[in-house]
C-alpha cells in the first residue's frame, strides 16, 4: 500500500513533501512540449498544403527574406522558457539536494543484492527503512561492492551509492505507509531483486521503538521469519530453495548433507557451519563455487541468524 496524494496518470502517489515540487516542474515541462508539438507540426501540415504546388504550370513562389518580429518572437519566447524551466528546475534540486538541519539520519549501504540501513543508536535493518511520518529523514549512502542507485519513485529521490565515497539524499514522508525502493543502477545479475521497503511510521509508533526489537511479527512462526528474511535480506538472489544452483549452492536439503569444502575436509552442515557461512563466508568455500558471498556481520543479530537457520533446516 502506497499513502500519499495521488501523483496523477504518469507518476506514482506523491509520497514526500518534495514529490509535488517534482511533479509541478515535470507537468509544467511536458505540458510545454504538448503544446510546441501541436504548434508546430500544426503548422507544418497547414502549411503544406496551403502551400502546395496546385498544377504544372504555377510558377514557383518568390523567396521570403528576413522577419525580424517573426525571429525575435521565436528566439525570446524560448529563451525566456528555459531560463523558467533552469530557475525552478536549480530550486526544485536544491530543495531535493540539502537536508534541514536536524534531520534523522540513516546510513544506507548497498551491496549485491541487498540494502542495508543503520541507524543513530547502532540499529541495523536489511531490507526494510522504517522513518518517523512528518520528520525530515537525511540518508547517508555508500556501497560495499560495485555503483548502486537509491530509488524511491514515491518520494521522488534518486542518489548512486557508491563504493570508497558517501552521497546523501532527504526526504520527509508525508503520512504512514509503505513505499518501494529500487536499485536502479544496473549493478550485475540480480540487479532487479535489490529491492527494500521504506516503512513510515506514526511519530508515536516509530519512538516506541518496537520496530527496532528482532523477533518475528504478530503471529509468525521463527521459521516463517526466517523465510521471510531470506527474502528479504537478499539471500534468495544467490540461494535457490528448489535445489537449483544459483551463483551459491540451494538450501535445498541443505542441513545434515555432508559438504564438500575446497581446501579442506569435508564438513557435516550442522548449525555452526550455517552461522559461520553467513558471517564469515570466505572461512570455508563449498566446493564448485566461486567465494562471491559477502559477510552479514554487524547486520544480522543472532535473532535473524536463528531464524534463518530454522528455515533452511526446513527445506528438505
Ligand atoms: C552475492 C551472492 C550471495 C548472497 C547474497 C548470499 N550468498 Fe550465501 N553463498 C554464496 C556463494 C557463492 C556460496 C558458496 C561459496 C562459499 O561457500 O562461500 C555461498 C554459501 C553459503 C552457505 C553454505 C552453503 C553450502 O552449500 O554449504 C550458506 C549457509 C549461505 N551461503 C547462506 C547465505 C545466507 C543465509 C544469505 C543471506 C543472509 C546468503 N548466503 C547470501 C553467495 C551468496
Ligand atoms: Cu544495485
Amino acid at each position: 500500500m502506497a499513502s500519499g496524494s495521488e501523483g496523477g496518470f504518469w507518476l506514482p502517489p506523491q509520497g514526500s513533501t518534495a514529490a509535488g515540487g517534482v511533479d509541478g516542474l515535470f507537468d509544467f515541462i511536458y505540458w510545454l512540449n504538448v503544446f510546441f508539438f501541436v504548434l508546430i507540426t500544426g503548422a507544418v501540415v497547414y502549411f503544406v498544403m496551403k502551400y502546395k504546388r496546385k498544377s504544372d504550370d504555377q510558377l514557383a513562389t518568390s523567396q521570403v527574406g528576413h522577419n525580424t518580429l517573426m525571429e525575435a518572437t521565436w528566439t525570446f519566447v524560448p529563451l525566456i522558457l528555459v531560463i523558467v524551466i533552469f530557475a525552478w528546475g536549480f530550486r526544485t534540486y536544491l530543495n531535493l539536494t540539502v537536508a534541514p538541519e536536524g534531520a534523522y539520519q540513516v546510513k544506507v549501504t548497498g551491496q549485491k543484492w541487498s540494502w542495508n540501513f543503520t541507524h543513530p543508536d547502532g540499529t541495523v535493518n536489511t531490507g526494510e527503512l522504517h522513518v518517523p511520518a512528518n520528520r525530515p529523514v537525511k540518508l547517508l549512502l555508500s556501497s560495499r561492492d560495485v555503483i548502486h542507485s537509491f530509488f524511491v519513485p514515491d518520494f521522488r529521490i534518486k542518489q548512486d551509492a557508491v563504493p570508497g565515497r558517501y552521497t546523501t539524499a532527504w526526504f520527509q514522508a508525508k503520512a504512514a505507509g509503505e513505499h518501494q525502493v529500487f536499485c536502479t543502477e544496473y549493478c550485475g545479475k540480480d540487479h532487479s531483486a535489490m529491492l527494500a521497503k521504506v516503512l513510515v511510521l506514526s511519530e508515536e509508533e516509530f519512538d516506541a521503538g518496537k520496530w527496532k526489537v528482532s523477533k518475528p511479527p504478530e503471529g509468525m512462526s521463527v521459521a516463517d521469519w526466517g523465510g521471510d528474511l531470506y527474502n528479504k535480506v537478499g539471500c534468495k538472489a544467490c540461494h535457490s530453495v528448489d535445489g537449483s544452483k544459483l551463483v551459491g549452492p540451494s538450501f535445498k536439503g541443505l542441513f545434515g548433507r555432508e559438504e564438500k569444502i575446497q581446501g579442506q575436509d569435508p564438513v557435516m552442515v550442522d548449525e555452526n557451519y550455517l552461522r559461520e557461512s553467513i558471517m564469515d563466508p570466505q572461512a570455508k568455500i563449498v566446493e564448485g563455487f566461486a567465494p562471491a558471498m559477502p559477510s552479514y556481520k554487524g547486520q544480522l543479530d543472532d535473532a535473524k541468524i536463528d531464524a534463518i537457520i530454522e528455515y533452511i533446516k526446513t527445506l528438505k
